[in-house]
């Protein structure tokens, strides 16, 4: 018999045993391998006679073949097995209890920027994003803020090189520069997120949050400001009636300009904001100085708008009484169990934007 046909019988009466994954897959290195008994086999046809060697190549590339697909089907057939005995053996308990689960919260200030640009979206704002590092141009010399302005000193601003050329925004109205530089008016936007300055204190945080709104378009006044400011407001604190006052202030990027406090008084040693005779500041806004329109290509002669800015964080602490801001970020645990909010649970008022 010739070595080939021996190999065959040999091999085909091995695979025919109760076989595991190894025992298979040894057999296969044995007639497969580098020196496998089929590998040495094909060695050997340099050497077989020139009238005999396309018969040898034949029957051995056929006894290859036969070899290969019995293995294969070893392999399937262990592989049904062993889903079958899983089937037998692995059953479900629908009785059992279901797995306990941790719930998340959702944090006070992402609950807050939600309703925040739900609110602007009611009346036509859209919501823009923009990245935490910014060049000077975009955060203070597009915004009308000199050089020599002290809001541009090292102790306020996170300069990210020695050249002063990048830094971390110290506010959100980069955001509405690059919008408008990009686009032509009109514009009506609001820009939440976060903000950077080198300041830390009970009230002051180096990270916090700021919403910024601008609307510029063919006469816009200081009277279109008020009224979205005042449905602004009374949306957030849910009040239908709420007392407001402009005070003069001073913007390099806004002129006229004014902080707007809000009346508020103490009842049962809680805040009601709308009412009593008491003033809380609560943001600064203006007409956008026609410097900054120029600086982002927009026809002064043609439009104008105002431009509005608001620190999210003490908003947030004050509807939700929550009284020290460095909390915000200490994410502690029982904190954020105690003051965030359950996704599951929409309130009937729920001004939050889906997730
Ligand atoms: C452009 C033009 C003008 C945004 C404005 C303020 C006034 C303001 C503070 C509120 C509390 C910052 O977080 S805070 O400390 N902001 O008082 N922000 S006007 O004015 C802009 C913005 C962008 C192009």
């Amino acid at each position: 018999m010739s070595d080939i046909k021996k190999i065959k019988r040999e091999y085909l009466e091995k695979l025919n045993r109760e076989l595991n994954q190894d025992s298979i897959n040894q057999i296969k290195t044995e007639l497969f391998g580098k020196n496998g008994s089929i590998s040495n086999e094909f060695k050997k046809l340099g050497s077989v006679a020139v009238e005999e060697r396309k018969k040898f190549a034949a029957d051995l590339n056929l006894v290859k073949e036969e070899l290969q697909e019995k293995i294969s089907k070893k392999f399937h057939e262990l592989e049904i097995k062993e889903i079958n005995e899983k089937l037998k053996n692995e059953k479900v308990d629908v009785t059992l209890p279901e797995r306990s689960f941790e719930q998340g919260k959702i944090h006070p200030v992402s609950q807050v920027i939600d309703e925040i640009s739900s609110i602007f979206s009611e009346i036509g704002f859209s919501v823009e994003e923009g990245p935490d590092v910014e060049n000077e141009y975009n955060n203070f010399t597009a915004l009308n803020t000199p050089d020599n302005h002290p809001a541009r000193d090292m102790h306020d601003t996170f300069y990210l090189d020695n050249e002063k050329k990048l830094l971390l925004r110290t506010h959100t109205s980069p955001v509405q520069v690059r919008t408008m530089l990009k686009g032509k008016p009109p514009f009506k936007i609001i820009a939440p997120g976060r903000t950077y300055r080198s300041d830390s204190d009970q009230t002051h945080a180096p990270m916090f949050h700021q919403v910024e709104g601008l609307h510029i378009d063919k006469n816009i006044n200081m009277g279109h400001l008020k009224g979205c400011l005042n449905y602004f407001i009374k949306e957030f604190f849910e009040v239908d009636k709420i007392k407001m006052r402009f005070r003069p202030s001073h913007f390099p990027f806004t002129e006229p300009s004014a902080e707007v406090d809000i009346g508020y008084e103490i009842k049962d040693g809680k805040i009601v904001i709308g009412e009593g005779d008491k003033w809380l500041e609560i943001l600064g806004c203006g007409m956008v100085h026609p410097n900054v329109l120029k600086n982002v290509k927009v026809d002064t002669s043609k439009f104008q708008g105002y431009a509005f800015g608001i620190g999210i964080d003490r908003l947030g602490m004050l509807k939700y009484g929550i009284n020290d801001l460095r909390a915000f970020f200490e994410t502690d645990y029982r904190w954020i169990n105690h003051f965030g909010f359950d996704p599951l649970d929409v309130p009937s008022n729920y001004r939050g934007l889906s997730r």
